[in-house]
């Protein structure tokens, strides 16, 4: 419940009624901390419950009325001290009913108690939002109140920062070490995930889609050679970061914690290693891609392992990338 929506509880149930009474030292004090009780529930549920909000009440006793704002200012004062902020309300989210780049969006929310209403594109069960109407033209996209923005990364970082949680790193060092892995998932997806879906979609056509060149062997009598090319990418790719990780003196990528980052690595694994699509690059490489790359196997089991990972990850064997 954003702040906006306790005022509104809060004038519904008639409690700024009483108008005119004095804010004593004491009072102020168990505003104060009734608003970092609920802080607190922030961080614990990502959201602010009503229970939450009246137990705060009952705790302010004498203060109510027009002191309510008092109790809004200091939620809010609360809520910068604990970095904590509430969605203002559903995010909006448009992507295919795949793994791809959207699912790890998915989960990021799913650990941060973010609600997304996804929006199926046109021709995947919804009828009427096409990629050409994205500013970008491509996907993902989402919109949180006014804002549209229209880029994985740029969703990530905003979904992190605006509404963190555990995913977040905390230390600018984190920040940095998590933002480098995710940025290498990124050119992996971009560079050698994606060039399979080319392939998996049946798509050779030259520009099919604006976000980067398609090769046209992705289709045809040359798709061997095709899938051979990516399989050495692929293999020279994950070689070196394998290295990284195996030499991480930390259970993640950027540290203690699990950050958004070792989630994108675990969508990528994952997909290439269940979904349908990535068959090829299975095939080329003997069954499992990753048979040389135990830390990475070992890092991303814990990102599975994780309890609203596992509940509110998809199928990786039902999707087809
Ligand atoms: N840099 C963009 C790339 C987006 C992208 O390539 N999206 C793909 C799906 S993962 C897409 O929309 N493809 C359809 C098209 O380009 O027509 C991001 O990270 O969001």
């Amino acid at each position: 419940m954003a702040t906006q929506g306790i005022q509104q509880y809060l004038e519904e149930k008639n409690i700024n009624a009483v108008v005119g009474t004095a804010i004593t030292e004491a009072a102020k004090a168990r505003a104060e901390t009734a608003c970092e009780h609920m802080a607190g529930t922030l961080l614990d549920q990502g959201t602010i419950n009503v229970p939450g909000l009246s137990d705060a009440l009952r705790s302010l006793g004498d203060v109510h009325g027009d002191k309510v704002d008092y109790l809004v200012k200091k939620l809010k004062a609360a809520n910068k001290k604990t970095k904590q902020k509430v969605p203002a309300g559903e995010i909006e989210f448009c992507y295919f009913p795949v793994v791809g780049r959207g699912e790890q969006v998915r989960l990021i929310c799913a650990e941060h108690g973010i609600t997304l209403k996804e929006i199926a594109p046109v021709g995947f069960g919804g009828d009427t939002f096409k990629h050409g109407e994205t500013p970008n033209g491509h996907f993902p996209w989402m919109k949180d109140g006014k804002l549209v923005l229209n880029d994985s990364n740029v969703i990530v970082q905003y979904l992190i920062e605006k509404y963190p949680g555990p995913l977040t790193p905390t230390t600018f060092d984190e920040k940095m070490k998590a933002l480098a892995a995710w940025s290498w998932c990124q050119d992996y997806y971009s560079f050698v995930l994606s060039p399979l879906h080319d392939m998996a979609l049946k798509h050779n056509e030259k520009h099919w889609r604006n976000a980067r060149l398609t090769d046209p062997r992705a289709v045809g009598d040359l798709e061997a050679e095709y899938v051979e090319d990516l399989k050495k990418l692929h293999q020279t790719r994950v070689g070196y970061f394998e290295k990284q990780v195996a030499a991480l003196k930390s259970p993640f990528l950027a540290g203690a914690e699990c950050t958004y980052a070792d989630v994108f690595l675990y969508t990528c694994v994952y997909a290439v290693q269940k979904c349908a699509g990535f068959g090829p690059l299975r095939d080329a490489c003997g069954g499992d891609p990753y048979s040389d790359c135990p830390s990475i196997v070992a890092l991303v089991a814990k990102v599975a392992a994780r309890e609203k990972i596992a509940a509110a990850a998809g199928k990786f064997d039902e999707a087809p990338i």
